[in-house]
């Protein structure tokens, strides 16, 4: 059964209670494009359920995240980001107040395409 926390705004996007303009979903994971982007690509990739953050995370997980890091080059590629090595992207998951995580719902940025980018 999926977790989600009403107060989440990453759950309700989830849920599609907001919107956002759909990357991939599977039964698990949900992905969108990021609504201030750094980049030309830059998505957020979350999973289903409720996961505040990575230091959150524990072995139960494990084939979860696996999962996402595995897909995030293959959907970077698919939107936009040149492949691999000259192009690429960068996978970020900003933890806590000093990790500069702002959405309490796990997520990972992936960035791409041609620089310079806003930030990095
Ligand atoms: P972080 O600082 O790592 O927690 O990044 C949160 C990101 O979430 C930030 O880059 C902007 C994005 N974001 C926040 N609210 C929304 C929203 O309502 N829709 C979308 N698509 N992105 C959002």
């Amino acid at each position: 059964m999926s977790q989600h926390d009403p107060n989440c705004i990453f759950c309700k996007i989830v849920q599609g209670a907001i919107p956002s303009r759909k990357v991939y979903e599977d039964d698990e994971i949900f992905v969108f494009n990021d609504i201030n982007p750094w980049a030309p690509v830059h998505f957020l990739m979350v999973p289903k359920d409720h996961i505040p953050s990575l230091a959150h995370v524990g072995p139960e997980h494990a084939a979860l995240l696996g999962k996402m890091l595995a897909l995030a080059p293959k959907l970077a590629a698919q939107n936009g980001a040149r492949p691999y090595p000259e192009g690429g992207h960068r996978v970020q998951i900003n933890t806590g107040d000093d990790g500069g995580q702002e959405v309490h719902h796990l997520h990972l940025h992936v960035i791409g395409g041609p620089r310079p980018w806003r930030r990095g």
